[in-house]
């Protein structure tokens, strides 16, 4: 296995009782480095060692503030007396913020910021649905997160990303990149150009029912794709959410979409076979079933009438924020070669007109769920 000279010092800083044996990259986030720490000695063999992306995440120490402030309220909802109907009645845990041996939240190394975060064990994430159970699993972790922050004041959380998730402003963004992008017009990105074109009179969908005081902001956890929701190794279960970095007030359709753009996308994001990307209704149903058994109360009558837009949205929205920082130079996201970012675009694209091709089929789902 490969063994990384920096992290591996680093990793030392947060080491209180054993010594590292190894240091491996986990998981495929594409904004955070993030690595697995194996211990010898010490009474848990294992924690998560991260590199935060400060150009993306400018205000760390606020990142780590909102860490806390989650993981915390969460922990604490989570000692609830099992006789409390709120009490979650089946595996549910909450990774902690690891001190530095400096008593730190994060350690600073030049310009990098690390952390440490507790590995939650006997669990492990997928990047592609599997099937039905997984699906139903995805929506209970994110039904159970949403319950699980619901009472936590949204004034005690910073904002460490301001606009994330405006899609006005990412549409602004693009036009700006836009105009003084010099990247190759070949076929695919006339293409996808053409796919943002046609949709621009529908990107301001959610931020104008919020003006309209139609939808409310409420904590979210802004990335709550499917390799983020822990599943146990032996059930399949879900156990834990995690990436909380982007944990923040928003629109609760913000994270439903994400969610089933995700999880209703069986090639994944990573596919370089568009023209096979679909959206399955057929996970979207057990998506929504899980979340439903949890989080039903939080869903007004006006959220569930902009559930399929947010659907459609998010999907486009990625695709959007993908193809622009394809024509930017890929700036944001991490990319393996130069069109990764553009193949990534057109993932998201394909999905986004497949979810439009399923306009009555989702509603009529939404509907009948409710
Ligand atoms: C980024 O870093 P990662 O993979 O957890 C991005 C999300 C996107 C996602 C797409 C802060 O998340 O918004 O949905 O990539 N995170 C940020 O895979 O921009
Ligand atoms: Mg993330």
């Amino acid at each position: 296995m490969r063994v990384l000279a920096a992290p591996f010092a680093i990793a030392e800083q947060f080491v209180h009782q054993g010594v590292v044996r190894e240091v491996t990259p986990l998981g495929s986030g594409n904004i955070n480095d993030t690595f697995l720490v194996i211990l010898d000695g010490a009474p848990e063999p294992y924690f998560v060692l991260q590199r935060l992306n400060t150009q993306i995440f400018r205000d760390p120490r606020g990142v780590m503030q909102n860490m806390r402030t989650v993981t915390e309220h969460v922990h604490d909802r989570l000692s609830c007396n099992p006789a409390d109907p709120h009490c979650p009645d089946r595996r549910w845990e909450v990774p902690r913020v690891l001190p530095t041996q400096a008593q730190q939240d994060c350690h600073t190394d030049g310009q990098d910021v690390w952390r440490a975060l507790s590995f939650i064990d006997r669990s492990h994430t997928l990047d592609q649905i599997q099937d039905t159970h997984h699906a139903q699993e995805i929506g209970y972790g994110l039904g159970m997160f949403h319950h699980l922050i619901s009472d936590l004041p949204t004034a005690q959380m910073v904002d460490t990303l301001e606009g994330f998730h405006i899609t006005p402003r990412y549409l602004q963004q693009f036009d700006a990149v836009l105009a003084k992008s010099p990247v190759e017009r070949n076929a695919a990105v006339e293409d996808c150009l053409r796919f943002v074109g046609d949709r621009r009179a529908f990107v301001p969908i959610l931020e104008q029912a919020k003006a309209a005081g139609k939808l409310h902001l409420r904590l979210i956890h802004g990335d709550p794709k499917i390799n983020n929701i822990m599943l146990d190794t032996v059930t399949g279960q879900a156990v834990s959410m995690i990436d909380l970095d982007t944990v923040k007030p928003g629109l609760v359709h913000y994270d439903i979409g994400d969610c089933l753009r995700s999880g209703c996308n069986p090639l994944g994001e990573e596919t370089e076979a568009f023209e096979s990307v679909r959206f399955e209704p057929d996970l979207a149903e057990p998506i929504l079933q899980g979340y439903w058994s949890v989080a039903r109360a939080f869903l007004t009558t006006a959220d569930c009438e902009y559930l399929y837009d947010a659907i459609r949205l998010i999907a486009f929205e990625l695709g959007l924020r993908f193809l622009t920082d394809h024509l930017a130079g890929n700036v944001y996201f991490k990319a393996k070669h130069p069109t990764h970012n553009l193949a990534r675009a057109q993932v998201q694209f394909r999905l986004t007109e497949s979810i439009e091709a399923q306009e009555q089929t989702l509603r009529n789902l939404i509907e009948s769920l409710r």
